[in-house]
């Protein structure tokens, strides 16, 4: 027999993603239009889809931008009981910041074992079920396949410092108690663009100039962010000006010319919007 409108399970999931999706406009403020993902769902709802699917919620932050990186929908969503926030990338702060507080601060580049037991405790504390199938959520690149492939020791997620690498749902065993997955980067459609590239979630080639002389002129606002430069580029910033000096400061280090002999601010824009991924201060 052939069941018109398929099984209830069917009917349900699309119950909830109308939910979902309702919930997402109402608070990202955006309108129609979305990206059209698996199974004719939109991102959003199959994020909602995964999390009912989920019993465990991970949110991954960034370490140097907390607040700024919460995915508030999904939080919204998950039940408070059962989520765990992870602010990755610790390492890249510098030696003043203050640990972000009420989260736990991970670094997936630690090689220390008790790294991972910490990780892996904190996801393991937080339900008494079994099997708890844990779903990491957060920003793109924001380390979400990094701290799956720390939790399974090996590469079972696939790591890129390009923004979108994680496509389809895809579950790692790490024990017999527990399983993980991430969903690919999420964040609010109406973020601006020039935050998203400072958050690494957008990925920027031909337009880096644009972005570049912005965090130029970060830079030398920031103390942690000018040492940072200086010594990175190895060069001296203390009568440099305006974020295009920075660019220029850089350019001439490096010996990157264009023909003519002028100076190739372009290559330098691109060479410091790449580096700004590891910046102390984003
Ligand atoms: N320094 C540092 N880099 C990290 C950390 N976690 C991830 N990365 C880097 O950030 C980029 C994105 O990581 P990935 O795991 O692919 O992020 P995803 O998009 O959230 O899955 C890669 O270049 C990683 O090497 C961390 O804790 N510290
Ligand atoms: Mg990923």
């Amino acid at each position: 027999m052939v069941r018109k409108g398929g099984s209830s399970r069917a009917r349900m999931q699309k119950k909830h993603a109308q939910k979902a999706e309702k919930a997402t406009s109402r608070q990202q403020g955006a309108i129609g239009r979305w990206h059209s993902a698996g199974r004719g769902m939109n991102k959003w709802q199959e994020l909602y889809d995964l999390m009912q699917r989920s019993n465990v919620i991970v949110e991954i932050v960034d370490a140097r931008d907390v607040d700024g990186t919460r995915v508030l929908t999904a939080e919204r969503w998950a039940d408070k009981k059962s989520m765990l926030i992870v602010a990755n990338k610790a390492d890249l702060l510098h030696k003043d910041a203050p640990l972000p507080r009420g989260v736990l601060a991970m670094s997936a580049m630690n090689k220390d074992p008790r790294a991972r037991e910490k990780l892996l405790d904190a996801i393991m504390a937080i339900t008494a079920i079994r099997p708890i199938k844990a779903l990491f959520v957060g920003y793109p690149n924001i380390g979400k396949s990094s701290l799956i492939n720390m939790l399974a020791k090996r590469r079972a997620a696939r790591v890129s410092p390009i923004a979108g690498t994680t496509k389809s749902e895809q579950w790692v065993t790490i024990s017999d108690t527990l399983m993980v997955t991430d969903y690919r980067g999420v964040y609010p459609e109406m973020e601006a663009k020039a935050d998203l590239v400072r958050k690494g979630a957008l990925n920027v080639q031909s337009d880096a100039e644009a972005y570049a002389y912005g965090f130029g002129e970060k830079i030398l606002k920031s103390k942690h962010l000018r040492e940072w430069c200086e010594k990175r580029y190895d060069v001296k910033l203390e009568h440099v000006k305006t974020g295009e000096e920075v660019l220029l400061a850089i350019a001439k280090r490096r010996g990157w010319f264009i023909k003519g002999g002028e100076l190739n601010i372009a290559e330098a824009a691109r060479s410091l919007v790449r580096a700004m991924k590891e910046a102390p201060e984003i």
